[in-house]
């Protein structure tokens, strides 16, 4: 199901010169692994086809639990509605080797996985980028999966030696799913979410480890089996230019990894939520961050948590989508009609197309701009500086007379 009209529903396809490929990652097998749908360049096939949307009914589950409803009646419902949706990519289609690629890291929000941020994933990448969206194993995810090795016994009822890595197949393999955690009342808040933040940011270190190996060459044990050959893109990652980015927890999380992990030049937060993160974070960063929020999610201490970074040596920007919320990152706006849209928060007053497009080019003007990219995307630079329809710079959050003096 591609994308019709500005009206009708469904994830908009890219407007970048490069086909978009995709493939799931899960290497090795276990929960320490990394597990990541990549979006790449890619050559055409003939006979191809799309990846679904929800590509287990499992994270109906989750989202159920995220939301506080019954798991069979969401499960039915979202079954119905959102079951055969599928996104505007070629599966499994051969890497384009053409020249180096600059890598994008995504981060998920609360309750969502790795492939429910596509409109953004697959816009990056037909611009020219290899964009890897990890699917956190922190409990903060709707549900994901790891699998564990099926215990063998002989007909004595004696267990087998247990074979090494590269012998297994998916079906010695047992799937297990792995739950949103809700947390406790009474329990603090404040840790639990720490803990979790310092788990992504590690995460999104190993998703960037594991597109290093590829990149040398090194062979990788994909879960899935796949036709991908790996070996194409050996040498065609420029990984002196990679960039991380993510929606809300996501956002703190890109602020996480850019405080551990100096292999991350600059980083794009939509909507960061800055909770999770400790006070004294704006001490620990020296990258450059584009801030990008919707109208209606922000409010002051979490501004001001933003607002605490440095921004006159370093470049923090920040700008604000009028008309927007904060589900207007997320596929999900593309996917429900005006009423159950504005009912449940998924859209805002404005076209989400439009927002979608003002989002994704200030990210590649900001990521042209710090990765030092030879591309055309700094005919949007203007967006950056929260110049344009539909935008402005900075908040609008209204601000104590001390902070509203800056260049975010
Ligand atoms: O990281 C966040 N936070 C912290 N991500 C959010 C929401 C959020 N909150 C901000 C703080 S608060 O106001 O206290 C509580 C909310 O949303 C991310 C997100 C949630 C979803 F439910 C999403 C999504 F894409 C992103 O949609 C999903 C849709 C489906 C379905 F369509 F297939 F059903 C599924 Cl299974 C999962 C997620």
């Amino acid at each position: 199901m591609g994308h019709g009209g500005s009206h009708s529903l469904g994830i908009p396809s890219g407007k970048g010169p490069h086909l978009v490929g995709c493939i799931d990652i899960m290497t090795d097998h276990t929960i320490q692994g990394s597990f990541l749908r990549l979006y790449y360049p890619c050559v055409h096939r003939e006979k191809h086809q799309q990846p679904l949307w929800i590509p287990r009914h499992e994270y109906y589950n989750g989202l159920a639990d995220f939301l506080k409803y019954s798991r069979t009646i969401t499960d039915y419902i979202l079954k119905h509605l959102y079951g055969s949706y599928s996104v505007p990519v070629e599966w499994d289609a051969p890497f384009k080797s053409d020249g180096k690629y600059p890598l994008v890291i995504f981060s998920h929000g609360l309750g969502a996985f790795r492939t429910v941020y596509s409109a953004i994933c697959i816009e990056i990448a037909s611009r020219g980028f290899v964009v890897a969206a990890v699917e956190h194993r922190d409990r903060s995810a709707s549900a994901t999966y790891y699998f564990e090795e099926k215990t063998r016994t002989n007909s004595e009822g004696e267990q087998l030696s247990i074979p090494t890595i590269s012998t297994l197949t998916l079906d010695q393999l047992e799937e297990k799913w792995l739950y949103y955690k809700p947390y406790k009342r009474g329990e603090k808040e404040f840790p639990f979410r720490n803990h979790q933040v310092h788990q992504r940011g590690e995460e999104c270190t190993r998703a960037l480890n594991l597109l290093t190996n590829i990149n040398k060459g090194i062979m990788v044990q994909n879960v899935f089996p796949l036709d991908f050959d790996f070996s194409k893109m050996k040498d065609c990652l420029d990984l002196c230019k990679v960039a991380i980015m993510g929606h809300s927890f996501g956002g703190a999380t890109v602020l996480d990894s850019l405080s551990k992990e100096l292999r991350f030049s600059c980083g794009v937060a939509l909507d960061a939520w800055m909770f999770p993160l400790e006070d004294d974070i704006h001490t620990r960063i020296q990258k450059p961050i584009l801030f990008i929020n919707s109208e209606k999610f922000q409010w002051l201490t979490n501004i001001l948590k933003i607002k605490q970074l440095d921004s006159t040596t370093i470049q923090r920007k920040m700008i604000t989508i009028m008309g927007t919320v904060h589900q207007s990152f997320p596929d999900f706006t593309f996917l429900t009609g005006h009423f159950i849209g504005r009912m449940f928060g998924l859209k805002g007053t404005i076209d989400p197309h439009i927002a979608i497009d003002i989002s994704n080019k200030a990210s590649l003007a900001f990521m042209q701009r710090h990765l030092g990219l030879q591309q055309d995307f700094d005919q949007w630079d203007a967006l950056i500086d929260g110049k344009g329809e539909h935008i402005i710079p900075g908040t609008n959050i209204p601000l104590p007379p001390s902070n509203s003096q800056s260049t975010q």
